[in-house]
């Protein structure tokens, strides 16, 4: 059967935050060679594409996200020779590869921006710099402009990550040439870090905010669209490639403004509404988890958007079983059962490395172990603030991107590397690594790799509409449907019992406890087929 579905739709894609995935060399720091090294563990799971978090040149400051050469790879990692083997290995596997665009700044230890610093420069007009500044402020707290001699240039995030001017052709061409220069080598598309906030439609002072003030000035503006529209014409389109979009703060509207095929931008995006269900107006202030407004959330973008990229978790976000499960009693039944959900939405379903095995937050009690610049700004912010210490480290260890940046635990031993950890690991990973699951049939590394399986081979869950059927304050319960066969997908996020709401008459293809009893069971999950 001739189909122009695109094998995005059907992918299961991997996130692989090079740092904290595998060390091969024994310096602490996960690397390529340390990826090469694991692509058969990936192949066997059932992964399809790799998104390659940044593995560029950076005085990494934030991390590699702060690009100071987009064609070079960080000594950390490895060369350039490492990055083309890895390429061609997973491709060789039937295993693409996406990379992270970081295109809305690059580092301050970039060439362009050293040169713009000089005004008669043609790369001062790179970035914004300006006589004063505006009242904007950054997305790690803070003012978002820092002055140099007598002019101040823009930063919506840490000043070693200068905002680059869209509205300048020649910016553009160089983020063409860029990604040319990858898709050559035989890429297959990629993750656009904070996409929607790339073009600044005025430099005028914001709305006044206790977060983002200046954010109506460059999210999600017109001119971002003729700028995707350009690139997706003189690049993508060139290439079998596809693009996820990070985009912060969309509106299922504005997510489908960006991602309808008509509109030939980008192909999915990543939302964040329903990772913003547990907090109060930001990150930092989190609320107790409260299922049903997260399943409503979850419901309107299935219900509303396009193609969803379903994840629950990434390099910037807690640990989902800590966060939306849990990571004590019910470590094992809260794993699959989020995986079960995740897997069972309709769009592509994304997987963080070590969600498979259920790796937990860090729970880390010291500052000091602490490495993110953002967790770190915040600390300081709320001890200025004269935040008691306690309640200073409360706000890191329910939030901070550091628990997703542990080492994978890969066994008990040396599994990560033989050498110094470049970042505290998380002393549980005698119990949650990759080694014990493998040896257990019924591990959550075995629930994941059962369920892609089942998921590759079902038209319903790759294709299916999507209906919600019942939501609760702890159960979700929804219909993915074809013409010809019907699944009800049941998850309690509660370690409660809950009864049935309703009668049921069907077979169940595939759960997380060994066989259904009259009520749900704390995490339990299911798929049940009612076609009959
Ligand atoms: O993240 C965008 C972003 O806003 C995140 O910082 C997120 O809002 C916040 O951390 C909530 O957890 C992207 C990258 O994913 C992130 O790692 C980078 O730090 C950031 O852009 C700047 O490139
Ligand atoms: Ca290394």
């Amino acid at each position: 059967m001739i189909t122009n579905r695109p094998y995005w739709k059907d992918a299961v894609v991997y996130q692989i935050y090079p740092r904290s995935f595998k060390d091969s060399n024994g310096d602490g720091i996960g690397d390529i060679l340390g990826i090469i090294s694991k692509l058969d563990y990936l192949k066997d799971l059932g992964v399809d594409v790799i998104w390659l978090s940044p593995v560029y040149d950076s005085p990494n400051d934030d991390n590699g996200y702060d690009i100071r050469d987009y064609k070079e790879i960080h000594k950390d990692f490895g060369t350039m020779e490492d990055m083309d083997l890895l390429i061609k290995e997973a491709n060789d596997r039937g295993i693409k590869i996406i990379m992270d665009l970081v295109i809305n700044h690059t580092s301050d230890e970039h060439p362009w921006f050293i040169a713009s610093k000089d005004k008669n420069s043609k790369y001062h007009d790179y970035y914004y710099w300006r006589d004063k500044p505006n009242n904007w402020t950054s997305f790690f707290s803070g003012k978002a402009w820092t002055k140099v001699d007598d002019m101040y240039y823009l930063h919506l995030f840490s000043k070693k990550q200068p905002d680059l001017n869209f509205h300048n052709k020649d910016v553009i061409e160089e983020i063409k040439d860029i990604m040319h220069f990858w898709l050559k080598k035989g890429i297959s598309g990629f993750r656009c870090d904070v996409i929607n906030i790339i073009y600044k439609d005025s430099l005028a002072n914001g709305k006044k905010r206790l977060v983002l003030t200046g954010l109506e000035h460059y999210h999600s503006t017109k001119g971002l669209h003729k700028i995707l529209k350009e690139l997706r014409t003189d690049v993508l389109d060139k290439y079998d490639a596809f693009t996820v979009g990070e985009t912060v703060l969309v509106n299922t509207k504005e997510a489908n403004d960006l991602i309808l095929p008509e509109n030939k931008e980008l192909d999915m995006v990543f939302g964040f509404e329903h990772m913003e269900t547990d907090q109060i107006n930001n990150k930092w202030f989190k609320t107790k988890f409260k299922p049903k407004k997260f399943f409503k959330t979850i419901a309107k973008w299935q219900e509303e958007v396009y193609w969803n990229a379903n994840y629950l978790e990434n390099h910037d976000q807690p640990r989902s079983v800590s966060r939306f499960g849990n990571d004590t009693k019910y470590h094992l039944e809260s794993a699959k059962m989020l995986c079960l959900f995740n897997l069972s939405l309709r769009g592509t379903p994304y997987i963080y490395e070590g969600q498979e095995i259920g790796m937990t937050n860090a729970y880390l009690n010291k500052i000091e172990d602490y490495q993110d610049l953002e967790s770190i700004r915040i600390y300081g912010l709320a001890k200025k603030l004269l935040f008691p210490k306690k309640l200073r480290l409360k706000l890191l260890r329910n939030a901070s991107r550091d628990n997703a940046r542990q080492p994978v635990q890969w066994d008990s031993k040396e599994g990560f590397t033989n050498g110094k950890p470049w970042i505290k690991e998380n002393p549980n990973k005698d119990k949650i690594n990759v080694l014990a699951n493998m040896e257990d049939p019924n591990s959550i590394l075995n629930f994941y790799k059962k369920l892609i399986a089942f998921r590759k081979n079902s038209i319903v869950l790759k294709e299916g509409s999507f209906e919600k059927v019942y939501i609760s304050k702890k159960i979700f319960i929804f219909k993915r449907k074809t013409k010809d066969k019907t699944y009800l997908v049941i998850s309690n996020f509660t370690s409660k019992n809950v009864s049935y709401p309703f009668k049921i008459k069907g077979s169940v293809v595939f759960s997380n406890y060994d066989k259904q009893i009259d009520y749900i069971r704390p995490y339990e999950a299911m798929i049940i087929d009612l076609t009959y």
